[in-house]
């Protein structure tokens, strides 16, 4: 079970497949818009965090494509569950990129968080593994209301080695939820690689033991990744319950903006892997099939810049919350005295000044700021 499911080559040694069956020029090039704004979104982060104006931030660089392809697979009324590696994804749904912004700098967005049932996009979790039980729930209960509803949840290969994943997966597999489990297998878990982190050779053998059907494929290839999602979608809304992706790629960059992977890995393997990011290979592949010219690429690109430019001015408006944020949405309805006196308390504490800008983005190993690609 080592082989890899591919439609883009590399341009170079590896031939592209056919373009696959329900795609046609259009998708292929809003597949490709998809990526640039994902991409942009994640390098101005980078560059936001260093200049002090967002907290942290965990960036994706290279993994786009699981998230963009996997997505495009979607229908409108499926429910995704993203972890902190997918924390834009939501903009792909219209949630606004400033409110994404505002998490990462610790503020409510523009109207506070998004309403998960307005974009069915559930919040950013950042707990590992925490948000598979939730899909399996929500697909579950789409089944007993008849909903055609599937779901969809993206999740590292550490994730694996949480009790959460094997809850999930057993549960949807025995009550048949559609549920798709997307596994960012990017080699890295932090500082933990691949094999310290479990003993078998992929991930996608671990759906065996729940009886979920499981394949991999080529997670820096954005159209394998929409391939696999379509199909499992397709099998779990024809009643035929949960599927197993193994997105097979490497970590690109470092885990998080507090993170500097030269501590603990090779640079030079790093390099190996860099020639497969999605954005330059779906680029190419679109230039090999005359669909994407330069004149448009350049449109693209110019538009996702500026809709991230604003995006940027527009979190920064927003106002430092007012400290009842921190206890909004714990409970459905009422809240016990404790949350009151906890507010009260914290009121009477000294709130630190709002950290200023310290400058221009300083070059790191977190991410390749300014750059497109
Ligand atoms: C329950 C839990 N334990 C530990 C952590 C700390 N932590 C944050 S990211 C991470 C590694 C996760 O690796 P992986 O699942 O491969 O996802 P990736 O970061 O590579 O996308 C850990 C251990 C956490 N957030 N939640
Ligand atoms: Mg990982």
């Amino acid at each position: 079970m080592t082989e890899l499911l591919r439609v883009i080559g590399d341009g170079d040694e590896i031939p592209d497949a056919e373009v696959p069956d329900g795609l046609n020029d259009k998708d292929l090039v809003e597949i490709y818009r998809w990526l640039i704004l994902l991409r942009t979104f994640d390098e101005r982060a980078v560059a936001l965090q260093r200049q002090g104006r967002i907290g942290t931030y965990a960036l994706y660089w290279g993994e786009e494509g699981t998230q963009a392809g996997a997505l495009y697979a979607c229908a409108e009324t499926d429910w995704v569950f993203p972890s902190y590696r997918q924390n834009a994804i939501g903009i792909l749904r219209g949630v606004p990129a400033a409110t994404v912004l505002a998490w990462w700098r610790g503020f409510g967005g523009v109207h506070g968080f998004w309403d998960p049932r307005e974009h069915r996009v559930a919040p950013i979790c950042v707990p590992i593994a925490t948000q598979l039980p939730h899909a399996v729930g929500l697909a579950w209960a789409a089944k007993i209301r008849r909903e055609p509803t599937a779901s969809l949840t993206w999740f590292g290969d550490g994730a694996t080695s949480e009790g959460d994943f094997h809850e999930a997966m057993n549960f949807a597999a025995v009550m048949r939820t559609a549920t798709v489990f997307f596994c960012v297998n990017n080699q890295w878990a932090i500082s933990t690689p691949l094999d310290k982190q479990m003993a078998t050779a992929t991930i996608a053998e671990k759906g065996a033991a729940y009886a979920i059907p499981a394949i991999r494929v080529d997670g820096f290839d954005p159209l394998a990744c929409w391939k696999a999602t379509k199909e499992a979608l397709e099998r779990g809304r024809a009643g035929d319950g949960p599927s197993l992706i193994e997105a097979y790629c490497y970590r690109l960059k470092a885990h998080g903006t507090a993170d500097d992977p030269r501590l603990y890995r090779d640079e030079e393997e790093v390099e190996r892997w860099m020639h497969l990011e999605p954005v330059g290979r779906m680029r190419g592949y679109l230039k090999r099939l005359g669909i994407l010219s330069d004149e448009h690429d350049e449109e693209i690109r110019a538009e996702a810049k500026a809709s991230m430019a604003a995006s940027v001015k527009e979190m920064e408006a927003i106002d430092q919350p007012d400290l009842e944020i921190l206890f909004e949405h714990v409970y459905a309805s009422g809240r016990p005295w404790t949350f009151d006196e906890g507010v009260e308390e914290l009121r009477s504490v000294e709130r630190p000044p709002e950290v200023k800008p310290i400058g221009p983005a300083a070059s790191s190993g977190a991410g390749e700021e300014g750059k497109t690609q």
